[in-house]
């Protein structure tokens, strides 16, 4: 579905921050193709609106989601161990391109469907163990645009990026050891898929 032409691309951005990296290609998918695939995962996805525990208090996740992986990678985060569904058919083509520019052997991705701006995603970072160490995380955004918020753990530097359909941002080394990030609420936001293509030890 997603054909090869239209990943041919990139004008590669270059974020180069403190202890870490990020790239970010704004047309990693052209428009017909976002939109195209942002209809596929929104009719297709198994959506589940998951329940989190922080801090001895659970509550249910402010978007949908779906840990979609090869069979018996489990995730665990927040307190709660993700089952893994069966890969897309339509993921295959991207996962593979989203895998070259990274350089990494993704296998698992998990996908978050933000219904509004009152849909969201706290301060975090990937660092659950079965991500290894210093874990390299792309990004694929389809729909609405989004501010993405980084902040550094020791100075508590921040930068915003705004995430546009169709955008691959990689965070690279020292992004989930030295940074968090978060999808901030907004007032006013449009329906918005994200993939964050990860790779889990077993
Ligand atoms: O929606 C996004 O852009 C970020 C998602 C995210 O950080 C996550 O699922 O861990
Ligand atoms: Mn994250």
């Amino acid at each position: 579905m997603v054909t090869q032409s239209s990943l041919f691309t990139p004008e590669i951005e270059l974020l180069e921050l403190l202890d870490g990296k990020c790239t970010f290609v704004r047309e990693f998918l052209n428009s017909k193709d976002s939109i195209r695939l942002y209809e596929t995962m929104l009719d297709k996805v198994p959506w589940t609106q998951d329940k989190l525990t922080l801090y001895g208090k659970t509550h249910l996740a402010p978007r949908m989601s779906c840990w979609m992986a090869d069979a018996n990678l489990s995730y665990r985060y927040s307190n709660m161990t993700m089952q893994p569904t069966p890969w897309l058919a339509e993921l295959k083509e991207l996962t593979h391109a989203v895998g070259t520019q990274a350089g990494v052997d993704f296998n698992s991705v998990l996908v978050n469907h933000y219904r509004n701006g009152q849909d969201s995603n706290g301060w975090h970072a990937d660092n659950e163990p079965e991500l290894g160490p210093d874990p390299i995380v792309a990004s694929l955004s389809l729909g609405g645009t989004r501010d993405f918020r980084l902040r550094h753990n020791a100075s508590k530097k921040t930068h915003t990026l705004a995430l546009t359909s169709g955008s691959l941002l990689i965070m690279y080394s020292g992004m989930q050891t030295h940074w968090q990030h978060t999808i901030p609420k907004r007032a006013h936001a449009e329906s918005r898929i994200n993939l964050t293509f990860r790779y889990i030890y077993s």
